[in-house]
């Protein structure tokens, strides 16, 4: 989801600036990622979200095949998709990422899901992720943790 510069503006005069020194973007190869975000978590009982965008410059298909997190002992990658009118979660062992394209992680469809949670995630906090390329191997981001009710990433995507 491409965010406005103005809304980028709004955002920027109501968080603190703390928030943006972890906008990172990490390039490898022909894979960038950026605007990496969870959400704050109260206790360890549930799962913790993880969002991404994924950015291909190569000229073939790159696939994300897993994340590892020190925060969380069984992340996986999920699926939300509508069955019948309801949301439901399913499993995937991979995203493709086409050439000259780009994928985000983002509620309501692909995201990182952080189960068996460690440590209860802090607003204001950030914690590594690492992305499990097929061809590019691992890429490891710092994640943001976001307010409890965050709807999407406090920094711009690099797409
Ligand atoms: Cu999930």
């Amino acid at each position: 989801m491409l965010k406005s510069t103005a809304a980028a503006l709004v955002l920027a005069t109501i968080l603190p600036a703390s928030a943006f020194a972890e906008c990172v973007e990490v390039t490898q190869g022909n894979i960038t990622v950026s605007a990496a975000w969870s959400r704050a978590t109260i206790g360890t009982e549930r799962p913790a979200v993880f969002y991404v965008t994924i950015r291909n410059d190569g000229g073939s298909d790159e696939r994300l095949v897993g994340i590892e997190t020190p925060v969380a002992d069984m992340p996986m990658l999920h699926e939300s998709v509508m069955e019948n009118g309801a949301a439901r979660m399913s499993h995937v062992d991979q995203i493709v990422i086409a050439p000259i394209d780009a994928v985000s992680l983002e509620p309501g469809g692909y995201h990182g899901m952080l189960m068996d949670l460690q440590t209860e995630l802090v607003e204001g906090t950030t914690f590594p992720v690492t992305l499990l390329f097929e061809k590019s191997g691992p890429v490891t981001i710092d994640t943001a943790v976001l307010p409890l009710r965050a709807r999407e990433a406090a920094c711009e995507e690099a797409l």
